[in-house]
């Protein structure tokens, strides 16, 4: 019998399980950054780290051109999990990834900020100004 890893490398007791991606990632309007945990091999065991990145504006979640914003400590999974990361000046897109102690990352976990009443009054406005001149041709 052949032993192998989970992903056919043949090498019996690597870990090649990552932890389970986040669900429940949100910034609320204060700037603190809240989920839940997860753990090393999905959801068992306890992860070694998190780390939050950002990106300005609403853009596409690249996990690589993104800055680091903190490292936290791993947790177990299902539990609560805080970072402090005080309000942004302008709408940011947050990333967070768990890492277990091989470096397996999870799936990225993206918080895109909300539009802000001007930006949605601006949109409005453009719409409204296009429809216009289409009834105009
Ligand atoms: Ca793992």
């Amino acid at each position: 019998m052949a032993l192998r890893d989970e992903w056919g490398g043949g090498f019996y007791g690597r870990d090649t399980l990552r932890p389970a991606a986040i669900t429940d990632l949100d910034q609320p309007a204060d700037g603190d950054l809240t989920f839940t945990g997860v753990g090393d091999d999905g959801r068992c065991r306890s992860s070694t780290l998190y780390e939050v990145r950002s990106l300005p504006g609403i853009v596409n979640p690249n996990w690589a051109a993104g800055t680091v914003e903190a490292q936290l400590a791993g947790s177990a999974d299902g539990v609560p999990r805080y970072q402090p990361l005080g309000a942004f000046g302008e709408p940011t897109t947050l990333m967070v990834r768990a890492f277990d102690e091989v470096g397996n990352g999870s799936p990225v976990a993206v918080n895109f900020p909300e539009p802000s009443r001007t930006t949605g009054l601006a949109a409005a406005i453009a719409l409204l100004a296009c429809l216009g001149r289409r009834r105009r041709v």
